[in-house]
């Protein structure tokens, strides 16, 4: 019988001969190898609800404490409560709530991140992206795409709030990251506002466009429109038994997702409407748009209304029931797991 030596040495001879090699940077591999490369995903990521009634008094007491010029960006974040500290929603993506008042600018700036607003409260706000206004209404899908200068401004009534999604833990994991300041609160408009959405979402495209970058020109997807949609295509009643009626956000010029890094999506379920078991990679967040239900999540039992905000960690069983006709917005990393080829799903409970 062959000797196997390593299975001779004691716990303490593999100890201190760890020690030793730790001052030149090595480690052995078969110490972290089942944590490192595992069966299935295993995040520390958790399930979690952010009640919007509980969320608001805090954002408006923000307004009190600083103002949107001097914070740069009034935000509460949004933090996973299995990573603390972490300012993240999910393992590779961060979300928060935005908060503007009337007369406040959140002045002009830019990044490699890309943003996603998801739009909660208010009338009035805006935002403008490289030199084109938009005014935000509850619903709007609204992007930042990197690299591009942006402001935000509310000329209107009232708290202006709204749900911020950006890539930031994946650019920080890819080290990525550039950020320059303005200098000046807004940056010139050159563009009138809704220039983008006539140019390129009406289901036309400027003859011979190119795409100059890999993010959709239509920066505002007004939820007027979305709704109208899922409205119209109810009435053929196809539901999917997993997602009920959804749909995803589109770069017209492409047909690939809206954003490189983020997937955004919207979906209606129909009252009385019980999902069957999914779960995919994409761990997701969801801002629950209309109506109320609740979301089964592994053990957990989510119950959700309007404007209240939730997490689905990765590769976990979860199923919704809604109580009332219900519109949910969600968004994930959905596009950079398919263009990796790691993305997998798995309907029902097998
Ligand atoms: C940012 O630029 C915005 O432009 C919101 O509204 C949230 C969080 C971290 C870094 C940059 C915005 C942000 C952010």
């Amino acid at each position: 019988m062959q000797t196997d030596t390593a299975t001779k040495t004691t716990a303490e001879q593999r100890r201190a001969f760890y020690e030793r090699m730790a001052p030149h940077h090595l480690a052995p591999l078969w110490e972290v190898l089942r944590g490192l490369i595992t069966p299935e995903p295993r995040s520390d990521c958790r399930a979690a609800l952010w009640r919007y009634d509980e969320v608001r008094p805090f954002l408006l007491e923000s307004a009190e404490i600083i103002s949107a010029r001097e914070a740069e960006r009034r935000v509460l974040v949004l933090e996973n409560p299995g990573l603390p500290g972490q300012s993240r929603i999910t393992t590779s993506l961060y979300a928060g709530l935005q908060l503007i008042m009337p007369g406040e600018v959140a002045p002009a700036h830019r990044h490699a991140q890309s943003a996603l607003r998801f739009i909660v409260e208010g009338s009035g706000g805006f935002t403008a992206v490289d030199g084109e206004k938009t005014y935000m209404s509850p619903g709007d899908f609204v992007i930042t795409p990197s690299w591009t200068w942006h402001d935000h401004g509310h000329e209107g009534e009232g708290p202006m709030i709204w749900l911020d999604g950006l890539d930031i833990p994946l650019v920080r994991a890819l080290d990525c990251s550039f950020a320059e300041g303005y200098g000046e609160a807004a940056h010139p408009l050159t563009r009138p506002a809704g220039d983008s959405l006539a140019r390129f979402g009406s289901g036309l495209l400027p003859v011979d466009y190119e795409p100059v970058s890999r993010t959709s020109p239509v920066f505002n997807y007004p939820y007027s429109r979305t709704r109208e949609a899922l409205e119209v295509m109810r009435r053929s009643k196809e539901w999917d038994p997993c997602h009920g009626l959804k749909v995803q956000y589109v770069n017209p010029a492409s047909g690939d997702y809206a954003m490189p890094t983020i997937g955004a999506f919207m979906q209606l379920l129909p009252r009385g409407f019980g999902s069957e078991p999914y779960r995919s990679t994409d761990a997701t967040v969801y801002s629950v748009v209309e109506g109320s239900g609740r979301t089964m999540i592994g053990e957990e039992i989510l119950a959700w209304g309007p404007r209240d905000i939730l997490v689905v960690p990765s590769w976990t069983r979860h199923w919704h029931q809604a109580d009332t006709d219900a519109v949910l917005f969600s968004f994930s990393d959905r596009p950079v797991q398919k263009k990796l080829g790691l993305w997998r799903e798995d309907r029902g409970n097998h």
